[in-house]
């Protein structure tokens, strides 16, 4: 039997941790390393506990390590992880001559007693912890541990992030993935220069500037995909999307026109979008929102938002009637903290009366909920093709209305420039804006 097995010592380290944890530890502390141990709603999406991948990565038992490389009950002998005594005051909570696992970025001893106030610095220590630690048996590839949301919101409490009220967010919308596949299959217009579009290539880089910008989360006003994409452009794009949910930053959304179409694709090299937004949903690398706040990147921001016609991702298969009225809209009570309602259909006054899905006066007027702002999509072209003021509106209470247009270049107005997302910093005091070139 080899020495030096990561994840035995890491499950037989956290094993002795948990059962040493006094009654009076924090609830929350309890419930992240017992999800780390054997699963739990602290673990991320995707990731196996401990102790599941201890029975299927391994070919030892914990048995038979721990009398070969401990005293029968418990390791002794550590070579493949980093142990310490515990902390001075936690002495009292372990068995004499126990050791504890050190989170290996930081370097500190994990503790056993914690109290509320510090929970956050021991979830952040756990969190450093490798999703799938060296075993006989490789792993599946999953990168995250513990829930990115909590790990953020535990960060940024503990001052290792940029905290405050203030929240900033990307504002993308209409990325249209399988855009290019237009030129095959002729379906929907399409602009002239085509062959310069690549959907994947800004998709890629959306998620480089939102994690270069730093931003706390990423918010998608609809059309995600076109209505004909191909598995090669939605695999690349559910990469992409890992990788934001490996750094941290979670990515909101509402569906748009085409999301929807893609359900029912026409060409042959197509497939169900829909289908792969509600895998993304499931794995937790998108949320849905909806007329219920969703507290983004953990909060204060709550965001709401109403899909292309009020149908959702899981509403498209039902066929459900669409449509829906202002008047008939309710929200879900809001927390303390700005709000912010997501839509995807055509609002007045932006749109002439005649053709806008929506009043957008009436919405706010007949709300619950008070918003901060309201993003939409949709719309491919800024008004008056004025791109300084033609993206932005007050609604008649002064609410900002604000659009950020398609992420490619796919309307006449982008002939000539590139298209952007736009960075939003959004507190109770307002919004600020900033774009970036996709
Ligand atoms: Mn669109």
């Amino acid at each position: 039997m080899a020495p030096g097995n990561e994840l035995m010592e890491l499950y037989d380290g956290l094993s002795v941790l948990y059962n040493s944890l006094p009654e009076e530890t924090d609830v929350e502390w309890k419930r992240a390393v017992k999800s780390v141990l054997y699963g739990g709603e602290l673990l991320a999406e995707g990731a196996l506990s401990y102790g599941k991948q201890q029975n299927k990565r391994n070919n030892v038992t914990r048995k038979d390590y721990v009398r070969q490389y401990g005293d029968g009950s418990r390791v002794t002998e550590f070579s493949a992880i980093t142990v310490a005594e515990p902390r001075p005051r936690d002495r009292q909570y372990v068995p004499s001559g126990v050791v504890i696992p050190v989170a290996p970025e930081s370097g500190e001893v994990l503790p056993v007693q914690v109290s509320t106030n510090e929970v956050d610095r021991a979830i952040s220590l756990l969190a450093e912890f490798p999703p799938e630690p060296t075993a006989d048996r490789p792993g599946d590839g999953v990168d995250v541990l513990l829930a990115p949301v909590r790990v953020r919101r535990a960060r940024e409490n503990t001052g290792q992030e940029s905290g405050g009220d203030e929240v900033t967010v990307l504002f993308v919308s209409d990325t249209h993935l399988g855009y290019e596949n237009r030129a095959v299959t002729g379906s929907g217009k399409t602009v002239s220069w085509i062959s310069e579009v690549s959907s994947t290539d800004a998709f890629t880089r959306i998620v480089s500037i939102a994690i270069e910008q730093d931003v706390d989360a990423v918010i998608h006003t609809g059309d995600v995909v076109d209505h004909e994409v191909d598995q090669e452009t939605l695999d690349n794009a559910a990469s992409r999307l890992e990788l934001l949910a490996k750094v941290g930053i979670p990515v909101y959304c509402i569906i748009g026109s085409h999301d929807r179409t893609s359900y029912a694709p026409q060409h042959e090299n197509s497939v169900n979008g829909i289908s792969w937004l509600q895998q993304q949903v499931r794995k937790g690398t998108l949320v849905e929102l909806s007329t219920s706040p969703t507290p983004v990147a953990g909060g204060p921001l709550d965001a709401y938002g109403i899909p292309a016609g009020d149908t959702g991702i899981d509403d498209v298969a039902k066929f459900r009637p669409l449509g829906w009225e202002a008047s008939g809209m309710e929200f879900g009570s809001s927390s303390l903290g700005p709000n912010v309602l997501c839509l995807h259909d055509g609002v007045t006054p932006y749109r002439s009366r005649s053709t806008a899905d929506v009043d957008v006066d009436q919405l706010l007027t007949q709300s619950n909920v008070s918003f901060d702002c309201v993003l939409v999509g949709d719309e491919h072209h800024p008004k008056n093709n004025d791109f300084d003021t033609g993206y932005t509106f007050e609604a008649a209470d002064g609410t900002p209305v604000l659009y950020t247009g398609p992420a490619l270049r796919i309307t006449e107005p982008y002939r000539d420039r590139g298209a952007f997302v736009t960075e939003l910093s959004i507190s109770t005091n307002g919004v600020t804006a900033t774009r970036h070139t996709v």
